[in-house]
């Protein structure tokens, strides 16, 4: 967990367009053993949260919401890398947004967190055709293929990929994170109670440390 004092901090950082600020709270944090996951739930999640309910009720212009996601986005880069990972396991993971899915740090940090559980991973980032998702399966035949889904007007998006794979790859396990799932979790996928759904990458990491 990361205290509130510094979750407040770095979020008046992130609305001031103050990179510094949030590289050394970041820094601070990680010199007192602060875990990668509690980073990207506790204090990158929230704040990317905290943003969208301002920018919703017009609080906030679309550049500084532009600017919080830049600064996410550099912060990842920065220390995501420099995390060691743990013993390598012969595992591939594929991790895409969805066609016309824009929302891509979400999907990221869940790349991340295979790799931090020494999986090989394969991250295709924002907006990814169908077609090549399904070209990408065939080739490196993952493990586990994750997709993210957040705008919510999408799903018909989400049902179409998760059809075509299945049609094609029937035995191919999936999984799902974003926050368009969560309105209507037990209706939109009832067709497929085999697809398990993450609301957090903390979920994930207890998930990857089960699976074998
Ligand atoms: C930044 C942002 C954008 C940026 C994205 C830039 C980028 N490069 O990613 C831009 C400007 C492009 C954008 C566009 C839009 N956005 Co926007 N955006 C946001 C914002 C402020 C932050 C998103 C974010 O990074 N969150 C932080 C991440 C870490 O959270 P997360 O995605 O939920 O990920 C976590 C979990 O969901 C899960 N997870 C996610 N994916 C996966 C995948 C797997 C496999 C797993 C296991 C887990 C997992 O783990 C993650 C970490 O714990 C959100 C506000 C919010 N509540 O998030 C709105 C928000 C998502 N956007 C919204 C909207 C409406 C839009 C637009 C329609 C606006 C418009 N009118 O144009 C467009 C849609 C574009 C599209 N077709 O996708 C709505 C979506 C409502 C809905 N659910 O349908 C939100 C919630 C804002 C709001 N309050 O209304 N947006």
């Amino acid at each position: 967990m990361i205290n509130e004092i510094y979750f407040l901090d770095y979020t008046n950082g992130l609305l001031q367009g103050d990179k510094d600020k949030c590289v050394q709270i970041v820094e601070e944090l990680l010199s007192k053993k602060a875990d990668i996951k509690d980073l990207y739930v506790d204090l990158f999640q929230r704040s990317m949260y905290h943003i969208g309910k301002m920018w919703e009720q017009g609080q906030l212009s679309i550049a500084d919401e532009h600017i919080g996601t830049e600064i996410t986005k550099s912060l990842m880069n920065k220390y995501a890398s420099k995390i060691e990972s743990e013993k390598k396991v012969n595992k591939t993971a594929l991790i895409s947004c969805i066609d016309k899915e824009f929302h891509e740090i979400g999907a990221r940090m869940a790349a991340d967190v295979f790799e931090l559980n020494g999986w090989n991973t394969y991250f295709l980032g924002a907006c990814t055709p169908t077609r090549e998702i399904l070209k990408f399966i065939e080739i490196k035949k993952p493990d586990i293929v994750g997709l993210s889904f957040n705008f919510y007007l999408n799903v018909m998006r989400l049902l179409e990929v998760i059809d075509h794979i299945k049609k094609d790859y029937p035995q191919q396990q999936i999984i799902i994170g974003g926050q368009g799932i969560s309105r209507d979790k037990e209706n939109l996928l009832s067709k497929y109670p085999e697809i398990k759904q993450f609301s957090t990458v903390k979920e994930l990491d207890d998930y990857l440390k089960e699976f074998n």
